[in-house]
């Protein structure tokens, strides 16, 4: 670290009570000689071959170019969470090597009680953050563009895009800091609107435009409710591929407002944007305005994990779950004929925000292919529909899938 970075750095520790102040202080004094030889904060240590570093089983895994969804097929029904090293991984470029020990998480913006440029940031440590009170939570973390491909295979429509199944999605048991926590220490302005998160992965170039850093602004008022700043999944430091060593996490929110590798937040007192929350991530196309806004609570879906060893005359126990980012799981219903007649699944209780896992017994009476249905309704009242009109992104397939399985 540079000696006038490092001196700033010093002096704008978070204002914490003053004992924690003190301490703070004190760990800094002892990170800034290893920091030293270190590479400078937040920069990349030599990077590995893959955009995905964690291993990729095919059986777990279907690669797609940076990014890997999960294999319903490999989903357990006795597990209710989906481990790290099982879930989808979403990156624009590649996993980047970050050492904690020279990670910071720069804070700035005219929102802020005393208002900071970035050059002035308030810089907090891994350290810092570690010794946060912390709180743990179990959501749904999910790709705005999960389900893509149906929009051809069931809808007829084809969108470009990750070409992703229904496995860019998982629940997971995420722990950090509250940002409320954090903003509060600091202070911010009553009239403060905006935060802008940033990434410390590469810059994003498509189509020979470089589109600046992953970054995406969401609202202050979501900040206080129930944002997190995560450093641990299943009580575990996160793995690279899900954003080593501090994540942001914005429950029931579309998975790229949870900015991986977190490395700077810019408190604003004007609205913020940034082509993640205008270009993307929002619905175009024939049956949208031009003003549409951001995407940002996640729809209501429902995903079988396919059966095995369908027999006729023989019993057997579908099994599936069914998520929204608005709130819990109200009602399963599925279908074994296509659709004509609808059955109230058996659901169990959801963890926290994660989703509703539920069986239903089924005997086939036929031999042949058989289409599956499962429709869910949250507790806003939210229903799948049977079909959901186009949009060029490909987003929010949360239509009714149908699922064909041959019974033997
Ligand atoms: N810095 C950064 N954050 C990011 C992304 C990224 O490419 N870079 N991808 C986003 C998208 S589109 C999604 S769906 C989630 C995926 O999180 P995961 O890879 O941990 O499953 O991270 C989001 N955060
Ligand atoms: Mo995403």
């Amino acid at each position: 670290m540079p000696p006038a970075s490092s001196s700033y750095a010093r002096r704008d520790v978070l204002r914490l009570g003053a004992g924690a102040a003190a301490a703070l202080v004190a760990a800094r004094a002892v990170g800034g000689s290893a920091a030293a030889a270190a590479p400078a904060p937040g920069s990349l240590l030599p990077l590995t071959e893959g955009p995905i570093l964690k291993p990729l089983p095919p059986e777990w895994f279907v690669p797609l170019g940076t990014n890997a969804e999960m294999r319903w097929d490999s989903v357990d029904p006795r597990r209710y969470l989906t481990a790290p090293e099982r879930l989808f991984v979403r990156n624009h470029t590649r996993t980047p090597i970050i050492d904690a020990r020279t990670w910071e998480l720069r804070i700035h913006g005219d929102g802020l009680a005393d208002p900071r440029t970035p050059e002035r940031a308030h810089v907090l440590t891994y350290r810092d953050l570690r010794r946060l009170p912390a709180r743990t939570v179990t959501t749904v973390l999910e790709c705005t563009g999960n389900g893509r491909t149906l929009f051809a295979t069931q809808q007829g429509t084809p969108v470009s895009g990750t070409a992703w199944g229904l496995g860019a999605v998982g629940t997971v048991r995420w722990t950090g800091v509250p940002l409320s926590l954090v903003l509060r220490r600091l202070g911010i302005r009553r009239d403060a609107v905006d935060i802008q998160a940033t990434g410390l992965d590469e810059p994003f170039v498509s189509g020979g435009v470089d589109y600046g850093r992953v970054r995406r602004p969401f609202p202050v008022a979501k900040a206080l409710e129930d944002a997190l700043l995560v450093y641990a999944m299943d009580g575990r430091p996160l793995l690279p591929d899900h954003g080593f060593p501090v994540r942001l996490l914005l429950p029931g929110w579309v998975g790229i407002a949870s900015i991986k590798w977190l490395g700077e937040l810019e408190v604003s007192r004007t609205t913020l944007t940034s082509p993640w929350n205008t270009k993307w991530y929002r619905m175009t196309g024939p049956d949208y305005p031009a003003d549409s806004p951001p995407l940002t609570v996640l729809p209501v879906k429902s995903a079988f994990e396919p059966p095995t060893g369908l027999a006729s005359g023989r019993r057997t126990v579908l099994t599936g779950r069914s998520w929204s980012g608005a709130g819990a799981i109200r009602r399963v219903e599925v279908s074994t004929d296509g659709g004509e007649t609808w059955q109230r699944a058996r659901t169990d209780r959801a963890r926290g925000s994660g989703w509703t896992q539920w069986s239903h017994p089924w005997r086939p009476r036929s031999s042949g292919e058989h289409v599956l249905l499962a429709r869910a309704t949250d507790v806003t009242g939210r229903t799948q529909p049977d079909q959901v009109p186009f949009n060029d992104g490909g987003y929010f397939f949360s239509a009714v899938v149908q699922n064909r399985v041959a019974v033997a």
